[in-house]
């Protein structure tokens, strides 16, 4: 028996993409450098295919064709993120006038096809003058951001009224200094605590800047929530070490965020290991008093955990790591994407909803990312040139059928973004695996040509859900 998915009336149908990974570079344009175009030029080997920020899908070229595109599959809604590094080149001077008219000029063109621009100030792409003195390690790019932050939302206030302050702010503080997949390739977990913090307390400031400017619309983080699951629910350590990790990797941003809090899991692990980062006067009051009004919730994968079982490797130094405290467990029984080695497993997306429900005051949210990407999508070409994306549409619909289930049992969430909407540059992965509604052919001008999973969303849109 078939069910009826139907969404509440004027959800957010769209997909999320940002500017490091799909605007490219063009002479005159005056972007600085963020670290990406720096580590690229130092480290091309590290990346996909030698494919490197230079070479993304165009959007600086293309963006009117983009958002006609959108407007085919169905779009009312697109994230994308401003470049700091593009409109302030060196992050702390004067403002780009290539950058005001580029960003004006594709704003408008989204709003003119129906799609609503969401605008992120951050995705991964610190300016690489501030990096250049530490980056989230200093405390001066704290100040630095809020300005920057204050800049956008007067150039573009106007026409931008969602705002996010980050995409998964979690992740340079994994990349850039723990795990090793981001730059300055550092391990060291008090750095990586003190990069938290800052993100934090920077954020709290742009939200500030934000209410106090009495700039209409609301402001948000986008955050990849990665539910914590213990290997066995009844068994007190592994659920210590679940709680653990979940503080570490999901309530440092959302607590703060929603809350205005810290978790005192978090406080503890910091104490314990002694990696508490530096706090100012006030900064307490500040991040109390400074919360966001939406949340965007990425969601890719679950995290799964089991007590500590096996020695730590640490950094090689000594130094302390968060694997110091517990074991990520291999589940036997996971469905997994080959090509990103990500687990799928399509409840997580309900359990983050119902989390943020339950224990933050359900506040108002969408989610903001989920995709799959795949290698090789050629394989799938028709005799039409279509790309038959069956596996994308599957993984969608069933996906989403859990986000249907969370809004009826009250979960205050107000839209689906796929990631992405045209093939994008995946960082370090460049183009390995696509996670498009529509192809984007490099070797040919960047051309574009929707796949099965595009009309099968403009479908979903024009009946605001589905039947399976
Ligand atoms: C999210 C990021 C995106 C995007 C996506 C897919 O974490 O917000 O920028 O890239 O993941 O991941 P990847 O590109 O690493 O395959």
């Amino acid at each position: 028996m078939s069910k009826n998915y139907t969404f509440p009336a004027g959800f957010w149908w769209g997909s999320a993409a940002s500017g490091p990974q799909t605007e490219g570079r063009y002479d005159g344009d005056g972007k600085g450098d963020s670290l990406w175009d720096y580590w690229f030029e130092q480290e091309p080997e590290k990346f996909f295919g030698g494919v490197g920020p230079e070479r993304t899908s165009r959007v600086y070229k293309m963006y009117k064709e983009d958002a006609r595109l959108m407007k085919e599959t169905g779009h009312n809604s697109f994230r994308t993120s401003i470049q700091w590094s593009r409109l302030i080149p060196d992050a702390t001077g004067e403002v780009n006038p290539e950058a005001v008219k580029f960003y004006n000029d594709y704003f408008d063109e989204l709003i003119a096809n129906g799609v609503e621009p969401f605008v992120g100030l951050f995705h991964f792409d610190m300016p690489m003058a501030l990096q250049n003195e530490g980056g989230w390690l200093n405390r001066k790019t704290v100040d630095a951001y809020a300005r920057y932050a204050k800049i956008a939302f007067e150039l573009f206030g106007d026409k931008v009224k969602r705002w996010f302050t980050y995409n998964e702010p979690i992740v340079p503080v994994e990349g850039g200094y723990l795990y090793d997949f981001h730059y300055p390739n550092h391990k060291n977990m008090k750095e990586a605590m003190r990069v938290m913090y800052h993100e934090i307390v920077a954020q709290a400031l742009a939200i500030k800047e934000f209410h106090e400017g009495g700039f209409d619309g609301t402001i948000g983080v986008v955050l990849n929530l990665t539910p914590s699951y213990p290997r066995d629910p009844e068994n007190p350590e592994d659920v210590k070490a679940a709680k653990l990790a979940d503080a570490l990797f999901n309530r440092s941003f959302l607590d703060p965020s929603i809350l205005g809090t810290l978790p005192e899991e978090l406080k503890w692990l910091w104490a314990d290991s002694g990696t508490t980062p530096d706090m100012l006067e006030g900064d307490a009051e500040l991040i109390a008093n400074n919360t966001i009004d939406l949340l965007g919730i990425n969601y890719y994968q679950p995290r799964r955990i089991k007590a500590k079982e096996t020695p730590v490797e640490g950094d090689g130094k000594g130094g302390p790591m968060p694997e110091d405290y517990f074991d990520n467990y291999d589940w036997p029984e996971k469905k997994m994407n080959p090509y990103r080695g990500w687990e799928i497993y399509e409840k997580g997306i309900y359990d983050c909803l119902i989390n943020v429900k339950e224990n933050y005051g359900n506040i108002d949210c969408y989610i903001s990312e989920n995709g799959m990407g795949v290698e090789g999508e050629e394989r799938y070409i028709d005799a039409n040139g279509e790309i038959q994306d069956d596996y994308r549409i599957e993984f969608v619909r069933d996906h989403l059928k859990w986000v249907h289930q969370a809004i009826a049992e009250g979960s205050n969430c107000h839209g689906y973004h796929m990631w992405t909407c045209m093939d994008c540059w995946s960082w370090t992965n460049a183009y390995k695996n696509r996670y498009g509604f529509i192809a984007v052919d490099l070797d040919n001008d960047g051309a574009r040509t929707v796949k099965k999973s595009g009309k099968w969303f403009h479908q979903v849109v024009a009946d605001n859900g589905f039947e399976a």
